[in-house]
């Protein structure tokens, strides 16, 4: 058995302040109350579930505290101190031999889950899946809105230009331990920031000119080159094409197919190695119909199905 003892914690990531609209924090209620829980207990894990944002109301914050401004960028500590909470939760499921299943919310919630991850496992690597390479910094976002900003505090890029309160983050990912999957709609900072840093990024290009599998073979060798690595998978649903996952906060034509995306989480969990899981970017407020909501948080829930196991035979 690849996942011999198969027990995971699911953090509850029900955050929206790394970007502005509202309803991306519902995604975890939704994908619970689609079955996830039992459906990973049919596919024979153990699970618990973490609560780290429920002692305070972060969403009624993000409305009403205006001064929470860091230049540009918008909301730092609201999020520093939401991606702390759900790093102390998932370092504790990674302290009772769980892996951490964290539901979001935006993405800045990786910040949480890969800090604790990499705390444990100093030689892990990130497989970061997305149509958006959320590499910019506090110096290159144009947005301000810091889901488009956590992997350049993971890695400590221009860290002089750190919010105080995101200065906790530990400069945990390397270059050379990231690749990202998906990409299509990426900033020119960022293509930069992944240029000079030769971070292997594979867009939506890559997989036409190439086939899916034959990119996931190449980003695995990149970062994970024997096979030995603890593997994170980082996984924003909009990867996949607004066909098959409508409500999300940025939607992006010319996606992953639903089998392609499901693909990707497949392939992780045949290495053994995976070690934590985000699913993120669930908006079921952005659904126009009750089928763009099913759609939309059915593909999160196989995303992590097939993660944890569900399709090897
Ligand atoms: C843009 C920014 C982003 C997700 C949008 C977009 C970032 N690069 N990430 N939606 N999931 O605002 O920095
Ligand atoms: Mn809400
Ligand atoms: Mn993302
Ligand atoms: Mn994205």
């Amino acid at each position: 058995d690849l996942y011999p003892n198969k027990k995971a914690g699911l953090v509850l990531a029900n955050f929206s302040g790394g970007q502005g609209k509202s309803g991306v924090e519902d995604g975890p209620k939704y994908m619970l109350r689609q079955g996830l829980r039992q459906d990973l207990q049919e596919l024979g894990w153990t699970t618990s579930i973490e609560e780290p944002l429920a002692s305070d109301d972060y969403e009624k914050r993000k409305e009403t505290d205006t001064s929470d401004v860091w230049g540009i960028v918008k909301r730092p500590q609201l999020v520093g101190e939401a991606t702390k909470q759900i790093y102390e939760s998932a370092k504790k499921v990674l302290e009772r031999g769980e892996m951490p299943v964290t539901i979001g919310g935006d993405h800045s919630v990786a910040i949480g889950s890969i800090a604790a991850v990499f705390e444990k496992h100093p030689d892990a690597c990130v497989l970061w899946i997305d149509a958006h390479a959320d590499i910019n910094t506090p110096s290159t976002t144009d947005s301000g809105n810091l889901h488009g900003c956590p992997v350049s505090f993971l890695m400590g890029l221009d860290s002089e230009n750190t919010p105080p309160s995101l200065q906790w983050v530990p400069k945990c990912v390397k270059p050379n331990k990231i690749a990202y999957i998906g990409l299509r709609d990426v900033d020119a900072g960022e293509k930069r920031i992944l240029r000079e840093n030769h971070i292997p990024a594979f867009s939506m290009y890559h997989v036409d000119r190439f086939g899916l599998n034959h990119v996931i073979e190449m980003a695995l060798q990149a970062i994970n080159p024997d096979g030995d690595c603890p593997i994170h998978l980082s996984y924003d649903v909009d990867a996949m094409d607004p066909l098959f996952v409508p409500a999300t906060g940025t939607p992006v034509r010319g996606g992953l197919t639903l089998r392609e995306g499901l693909f990707v989480a497949e392939r992780v969990a045949e290495t053994g190695k995976l070690v934590a899981l985000d699913v993120v970017e669930v908006n079921p407020t952005l659904a126009v119909h009750d089928m763009h909501v099913l759609d939309t948080v059915s593909a999160g829930c196989a995303v992590a199905r097939c993660a944890l196991g569900e399709t090897l035979l």
